[in-house]
């Protein structure tokens, strides 16, 4: 048995690093049989065939997982957000570090294509709630020495609306990826939807990166595993005012007496930040309405 790690997972078929060979595999018996899907960034034993093929045959276990981006054994989650063309919705930003709270690992924030614009709308605001924040342009090369010197040693997925350069920076990182990038749609203000799967790529000694598509569109099901009321304890800037509201279930929607509502009254939540927390609660308290 060889170990390795997925790399890519494509029509069915996983591609699996181990050491410098990568080797086409298909899923064993056994793994369909337990309907287990092996996941990119997945920890995996292999037996090999002839040409660089084989099966792979077990998992190991795995620090986290998630369905979309499917992703396995993740440090970091990186947002690559865009003030302009495209502009990230911060709902979208917000989603994510939600995620990354809900699986325990870091939240990072990168602001690309600095070079068009001065403007930093949201940068602040994640710093303030103690999230690191790279500023950067892949056009330009700034920025992607300290980010890339964060990336060192970890593996982190990099998500993002489409068209907002997460390929390019990966190419800026490492010009030797050559991955493919697209245009911004002028009159959508939308990315053209370029990569089209996920991939993992070394980009430095036990350093792991995966590229993803960027989302069409808010997909609520990304984090319809948690539950509503275990959302604000994903809000990581709420955590010193929950438990000092009046009622004990408070939401922080309309009750009185709301503490986080006072905080975001006051300035110490941000207005946008609790706008999200908002959404995804309505989106939430929804899908558990529609499971009864
Ligand atoms: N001016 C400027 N353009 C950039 C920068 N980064 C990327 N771009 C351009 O933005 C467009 C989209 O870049 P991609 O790297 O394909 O974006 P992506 O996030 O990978 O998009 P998807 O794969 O569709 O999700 C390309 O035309 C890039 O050249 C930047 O820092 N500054
Ligand atoms: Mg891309
Ligand atoms: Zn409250």
């Amino acid at each position: 048995m060889t170990e390795g790690r997925v790399v890519k997972a494509l029509s069915g078929f996983f591609y699996v690093q181990a050491g410098e060979e990568i080797y086409t595999c298909t899923s064993s018996g056994k793994l369909k049989y337990g309907n287990t899907v092996p996941l990119v960034g997945d920890r995996v034993e292999i037996t090999l065939s002839a040409g660089h093929t084989g099966s792979v045959e077990s998992i190991l276990l795995r620090k986290n997982s998630l369905i979309r981006p499917a992703v396995a054994n993740i440090d970091s989650m990186v947002f690559l957000a865009s003030n302009v063309n495209p502009v990230t919705d911060p709902l979208l930003i917000d989603r994510m570090s939600v995620i990354a709270e809900y699986l325990g690992c870091e939240f990072v924030l990168i602001i690309n294509k600095m070079d068009l614009t001065e403007e930093d709308a949201f940068g602040k605001i994640y710093e303030d709630i103690g999230y690191k924040v790279f500023r950067t342009s892949a056009a330009k090369n700034t920025g992607i020495k300290e980010t890339d010197s964060y990336l060192r040693g970890k593996t982190s997925v990099l998500t993002g609306n489409s068209g907002v350069g997460k390929s390019s920076i990966l190419n800026a990182i490492n010009p030797r990826l050559s991955l493919k990038t697209g245009e911004v749609s002028e009159k959508l203000g939308r990315g053209k939807h370029t990569t089209r799967h996920v991939e993992m790529f070394e980009i430095a000694p036990e350093t792991f990166i995966i590229d993803t598509p960027g989302f069409a569109s808010f997909d609520i099901s990304m984090i319809s595993a948690i539950k509503s009321t275990e959302l604000q304890g994903c809000m990581k800037e709420f955590g010193p005012f929950i438990g000092s509201c009046r009622y004990s279930d408070c939401n922080h929607i309309s009750e009185p007496g709301c503490s986080v509502r006072d905080a975001v009254k006051e300035g110490s939540i941000s207005e946008s930040r609790y706008a999200s927390y908002r959404k995804l609660f309505e989106f939430l308290k929804d899908s558990e309405a529609r499971q009864y």
